[in-house]
């Protein structure tokens, strides 16, 4: 977290509101492996972030509530009767879905102010939606004592994302930024919702994300297509989620779906399986293994669950011929945002120039990349 970030926060709600806030921060994460398995009632490995959203939040006693983004310099005031998602609402469908959700519980919520501010790149695959939404649900919590707890914030924060911005996401991206440890990562089971914390040091290594600073158009419906396809497998095999079927159930069935349908349901049985070797990989310090497995989880997603893009293959495909570094593999959803790299601690800086270099050349467009640290959850700040 950065403290100017919160300080800029502060500083724009007291000039709009002249009121003292509650300031929260939420982060951002990334994930270590285990893509597009959460919605699959499957095991991700995400760790929260030390960029996210700061926001303040103070009671008003208007007849409407009023938000400001401050990145955007815009400001949106809204009644909380009968509250729809709007048409091209960028970041306001956030904000409105999770006090929708959190209504929806039968909570009567009074109206507020809200400024926030973010330092996660949108688009960079880091998750700077659930970031927002968690801050809002955690500070309206804060604020109104709703007593709701962080497993009900973060379900709030995933409907809000399902029925206000329209993606049918899974719960990896809120659990990671509500349930964050410093320098640790976290193995979630996505069916039970329980996880393990796992110290994260990579001795020599380090992670590295480099943001292709594009997100393709279709990423939103792609995303909601590909876990359509999951479910309806489930369905052809009569079990909850592809999170119960082994290779031998889908071979069952291999002449009932497409060949393309095939390769997605195995590349998420395989995935889900990598997720295990990872944290065992983890556990006995084994690097060389990690790499491997982040270049075979980059191959599935990109060969076979097809979420990849040019920009993204090229990046990862960039470092295997680099001997420092142990493995590489896109991020998130897919179509865009980041690859992440476990990459030799010393050869950062050559590493970041050569890359970015050939970025260049390739795309006639800049790649930015950062170091992050692994941090807390989502946070009340600055007590005082
Ligand atoms: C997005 C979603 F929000 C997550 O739930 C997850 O499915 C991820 O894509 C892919 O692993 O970040």
């Amino acid at each position: 977290m950065k403290k100017e970030l919160i300080k800029d926060v502060k500083k724009s709600f007291k000039k709009h509101f002249k009121t003292k806030p509650l300031m929260v921060f939420s982060p951002g994460r990334i994930n270590l492996i285990g893509e597009h398995t959460d919605y699959n009632d499957g095991f991700v490995f995400p760790a929260a972030i030390n960029k996210g959203i700061g926001l303040a939040i103070q009671k008003n006693n208007e007849e409407k509530s009023n938000v400001y983004a401050l990145n955007k310099e815009e400001m949106y005031s809204f009644s909380l009767k009968n509250i729809q998602p709007l048409e091209n609402g960028g970041w306001r469908n956030y904000i409105l879905g999770v006090v929708s959700e959190i209504q929806k519980k039968e909570i009567l919520l009074e109206n507020f102010d809200i400024v926030f501010a973010g330092d996660i790149p949108g688009g960079a695959g880091m998750s700077s939606s659930a970031a927002l939404e968690n801050s809002v649900v955690f500070g309206l919590n804060e604020l109104f004592k709703l007593n709701l707890t962080k497993q009900e914030m973060i379900l709030i924060s995933q409907k809000a994302e399902h029925n206000f911005a329209g993606v049918k996401c899974g719960i990896m991206d809120q659990y990671a930024s509500m349930f964050g440890e410093k320098k640790s990562a976290i193995l979630l089971d996505c069916r039970t919702i329980k996880s393990q914390s796992f110290k994260i040091d990579f001795k020599k290594y380090k992670l590295l994300l480099i943001n292709t600073n594009v997100k393709h158009d279709l990423s939103e419906s792609a995303y909601n297509d590909r876990r359509e396809v999951c479910e309806s497998i489930s369905e052809k095999l009569k079990i909850t989620a592809l999170r119960d079927a082994s290779k031998n159930d889908l071979d069952a069935i291999k002449t009932e779906i497409s060949e393309e349908d095939y390769q997605k349901a195995l590349y998420i049985i395989e995935e889900n399986e990598r997720v295990q070797k990872f944290a065992e990989a983890i556990k006995n310090d084994e690097l060389n293994v990690l790499g491997e497995l982040l270049y075979q989880s980059h191959n599935g997603l990109s060969k076979q669950y097809k979420v990849s893009c040019k920009e993204l293959d090229f990046l990862v495909n960039q470092t295997k011929e680099n001997s420092k570094i142990l493995g590489a593999r896109m991020m998130g959803g897919g179509f865009g945002g980041c690859t992440i790299n476990l990459i030799l601690k010393k050869e950062v800086a050559a590493f970041k120039e050569e890359i970015s270099k050939k970025f260049k050349k390739e795309f006639n467009n800049d790649c930015s990349i950062y170091q992050v640290k692994l941090s807390e959850g989502t946070r009340l700040v600055n007590k005082k």
